[in-house]
């Protein structure tokens, strides 16, 4: 499950010389070496896949740290992201606007590692725990679960009240996009029709390079410094208030949030304590355990007649650790 995975993270964005790394308090019957026994090779597995996946697209782990994102924030982490629409059955998630943007890549990258994960160990290993997200259901709560990125700290901030993440975890979290890409429909409200004054003028002539009128389908970098590596530079953009949405540049002018992006962008292991402490916590959001969940024989179908739900565990974190091991550190 989510937290084994987690530690990998850890001691991957912390030296050893280190001070001893915090953890958030770990719910019951979670666990960091929940397949120990029943599938001792999981972990590797997984990191194996994903260190080649990964070299031949840089994009794939960005792409999975949103997915795992995503999954956490809509009714705790248990893999109904990656359930695809039958004829007939519930809504999907993928259908709600905020999968437009998720890459098929990384759905097929789960259940390319199922696959390699049943045949090592059997069926054991959970789909959510191959991703860890949120539950099944409904347009309405993907919509209420997820904030757009139009909105501000003052607004965002509910929402991860209700699954008790506080501002602190909203700027480290913030931070994985230090990577991957986003969409001009993702920001354009901020160039057209008139400029967001808070966004630095070169930085927006730069971005109407790649967006030179609304609603384009063209894509740009999210953090403009050091694209694929996972580090502070982030933070730096919006020191110079290089920020691509709304919900990132906020974060420097908000009061509240404004010190800890200073520090951030000072302080590389400051943040990266910080993000394994806010991705543990984000990891152990409403996840199900043992005869709660299923084991998938398919991340994209429930299994027959089963529930909806999922045993937890989290290989979406592992990618977490691939972007720091095989892009930047
Ligand atoms: C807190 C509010 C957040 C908002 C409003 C937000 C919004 C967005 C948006 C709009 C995109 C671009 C989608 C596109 O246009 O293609 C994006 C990309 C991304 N987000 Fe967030 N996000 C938030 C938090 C997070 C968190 C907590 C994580 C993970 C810990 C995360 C990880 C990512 C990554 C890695 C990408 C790049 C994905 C790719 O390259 O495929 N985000 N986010
Ligand atoms: C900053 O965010 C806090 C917390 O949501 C809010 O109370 C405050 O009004 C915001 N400040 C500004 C200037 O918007
Ligand atoms: C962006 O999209 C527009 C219109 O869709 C296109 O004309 C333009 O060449 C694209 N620009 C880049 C940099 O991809
Ligand atoms: C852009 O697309 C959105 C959604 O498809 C639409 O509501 C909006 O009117 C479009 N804006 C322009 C200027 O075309
Ligand atoms: C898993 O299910 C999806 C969706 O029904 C299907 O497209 C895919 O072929 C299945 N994969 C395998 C390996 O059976
Ligand atoms: C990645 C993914 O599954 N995207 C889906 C989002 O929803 C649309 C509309 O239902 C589908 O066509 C996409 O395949």
């Amino acid at each position: 499950m989510a937290t084994a995975t987690l530690l990998v993270l850890a001691v991957c964005l912390i030296p050893a010389a280190a001070a001893a790394v915090k953890y958030p308090p770990v719910a019951k019957g979670l666990s960091f070496d929940y397949y120990k026994k029943s599938c001792p090779k999981a972990e590797s597995i997984v990191r194996d896949f994903l260190t080649k996946a990964i070299s031949k697209d840089v994009g794939l782990a960005a792409a999975l740290i949103r997915l795992h994102f995503h999954d956490c924030f809509v009714k705790g982490c248990d893999g109904s992201i990656l359930l695809t629409k039958t004829p007939g059955g519930p809504d999907s998630e993928q259908e709600q606007p905020p999968n437009v943007t998720l890459r098929p890549s990384a759905l097929k990258a789960i259940n390319d590692i199922r696959a390699l994960l049943e045949k090592a160990c059997g069926r054991v290993v959970s789909c959510s725990d191959i991703l860890t997200i949120a539950a099944r259901d409904s347009v309405k709560l993907v919509q209420d679960a997820l904030p757009p990125p139009f909105f501000n700290v003052q607004q965002i901030l509910p929402f991860l009240a209700k699954i008790n993440l506080d501002a602190t975890d909203l700027v480290a979290l913030s931070g994985a996009h230090t990577v991957g890409i986003a969409h001009c429909t993702s920001f354009d409200n901020r160039l057209f029709p008139t400029q967001d004054t808070t966004m630095d003028k070169w930085f927006a002539g730069h971005l109407k390079l790649t967006c030179p009128v609304v609603n384009t389908t063209n894509t740009t970098v999210n953090d403009i410094r050091t694209p694929n590596v996972f580090d502070n530079k982030y933070y730096v953009d919006l020191q110079n208030r290089q920020g691509l949405f709304t919900s990132d540049q906020d974060l420097f002018v908000n009061s509240t949030t404004k010190p800890l992006v200073k520090k951030f962008a000072v302080d590389q292991s400051a943040f990266f304590d910080q993000f394994v402490y806010s991705v543990v916590k984000m990891g152990q959001i409403q996840v199900l355990t043992d005869s709660q969940g299923q084991i998938r024989g398919n991340c994209s179908v429930r299994n027959p007649g089963a529930g909806d739900d999922e045993l937890p565990w989290s290989a979406a974190v592992e990618t977490v650790v691939e972007v720091a091991e095989s892009i930047a550190l």
